[in-house]
């Protein structure tokens, strides 16, 4: 079945090269000021049970500036002479190891095989770390992800900085073989949303969703970019849902947020879609007016316009259309409420997006409305765009017409902002009610 997914699917792009991220490095290095070093960890791994681990994920930034994803690995900018320096640590070969936890490639295979200088044991870290150091005025560390590295820096006398202001107005701006990376991983995830909405029945359960989306993308060697969303009926109006164990009834909605990461590079879908294939009524109106929100919002991502202006773009049209279904009363201005926080946001809670990258929250913006310096959108920049409305039955703080409860939508595409408009990323799953209509259940 999953096979089936792969027509219509492009060939997996070129990877980044090691020229790109050898321009990296030179670009982040001159951002650094001083006599400096930057240190650049990896993440730590993370208990399952006992001696079992969680799946490993590499730290972004460390993967931006090295491609190197072996847990342990620390990456290290320094001045040698006048030339910028980057020393990779890794972890050193251990065959009684590698017998159980797999091969290694050790300091010597690391300096055959990626872009950086030189190359060294983690056994040496601290002796050398120190005597970079020494002579630094300035260290660039991040804490709390490499115990090892920690200790050594917290004798550090001089300067302690964040080389995260430096990466993240990098990272926010998208090379063309990042976009095109992009471009496969949302159409990888909109073939897939495809294909839960033709395998959707009513009496499936959530978790049947869940695996024939999680399925696919393992079957295309991509994973999960984050814990998918599958939640019918009442589930649809939790944000963060991942239980993902309810029987799917007949007349519920299902709301699906899913995306996958291809080369590191997140996308994420979400598709709200009647179980038993046919919007009622009262899901037709909210439907319908979420993606109304959606359109205005992604015609707002412009190059050279703030961030938020497609956060007002949606919450524009979702309180105008709440204040026509008589689910709000009073004038636009009420509803919209100052600074944007007005009685609409009881049903459209969150931002209308985030960056999207190697990070599926990606850097560069903080979250819609949390005070972080407004962005002006720029081309190269990948954002999605996700309005909702939710009326959770289950809701004792909100006073509405039960025709509404249990209803929750979501609608989420990837954009990329380019100089001639908007590009959506994620085009190929479709959005309107009668492509929809057309595709649930016909497997
Ligand atoms: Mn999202």
């Amino acid at each position: 079945m999953y096979a089936d997914v792969t027509s219509g699917l492009g060939k997996v792009p070129a990877p980044v090269s090691h020229d790109e991220f050898r321009k990296r490095q030179a670009d982040f290095c001159d951002s650094l000021g001083g006599k400096s070093i930057a240190i650049i960890t990896n993440n730590p791994t993370s208990i399952r049970s006992r001696d079992t681990h969680y799946p490993y994920r590499f730290n972004s930034y460390l993967h931006y500036l090295t491609n190197w994803d072996e847990e342990k690995g620390v990456a290290v900018f320094y001045r040698r002479g006048n030339e910028w320096t980057c020393r990779l640590y890794v972890k050193p070969r251990d065959i009684a190891k590698e017998i159980w936890s797999g091969r290694v490639l050790g300091p010597e295979g690391a300096l055959e095989g990626w872009p950086v200088d030189e190359t060294d044991s983690r056994l040496n870290l601290e002796t050398s770390m120190l005597e970079l150091m020494d002579g630094a005025d300035i260290v660039y560390h991040v804490t709390g992800l490499d115990e090892d590295v920690d200790k050594i820096v917290a004798d550090f006398n001089g300067d302690l900085s964040d080389p995260r202001v430096y990466l993240d107005d990098m990272r926010v701006i998208k090379s063309d073989s990042e976009i095109e990376l992009m471009r496969y991983s949302g159409e990888l995830a909109a073939l897939t949303h495809i294909e839960a909405m033709r395998r959707c029945k009513p009496g499936m359960g959530e978790w049947h969703l869940q695996a024939i989306i999680e399925g696919c993308f393992l079957y295309h060697q991509s994973e999960w970019a984050y814990t998918s969303i599958v939640g019918c009926g009442d589930n649809a109006t939790i944000l963060h849902y991942t239980d993902n164990k309810s029987i799917m009834n007949d007349g519920e909605l299902v709301l699906i947020d899913a995306g996958c990461e291809i080369s590191g590079y997140a996308s994420d879908i979400t598709r709200t879609f009647p179980v038993n294939g046919k919007f009622t009524e009262a899901q037709r109106a909210i439907y319908e007016l979420v993606l109304k929100a959606q359109l205005a919002g992604i015609a707002a991502c412009q190059s050279g316009s703030p961030w938020s202006d497609m956060h007002h773009a949606t919450s524009r049209v979702l309180a105008q259309g709440l204040l026509d279904l008589g689910i709000l009363t009073g004038t636009i201005d009420d509803a919209l409420g100052d600074d944007w926080n007005g009685p609409y946001r009881q049903f459209f809670m969150h931002g209308t997006g985030h960056f999207l990258g190697l990070d599926v929250h990606d850097v560069g913006g903080g979250r819609q409305g949390d005070g972080v310096p407004e962005r002006i959108l720029e081309p190269g920049m990948v954002v999605t765009v996700e309005p909702g409305l939710y009326f959770g039955a289950w809701r004792e703080d909100i006073d509405i017409d039960s025709k509404w409860k249990g209803i929750g939508v979501r609608i989420e595409d990837d954009i990329l902002i380019t100089e001639s408009g908007p590009i959506v990323l994620t085009e190929k799953c479709p959005k309107n009610i009668q492509e929809i209509e057309s595709l649930i259940g016909t497997i």
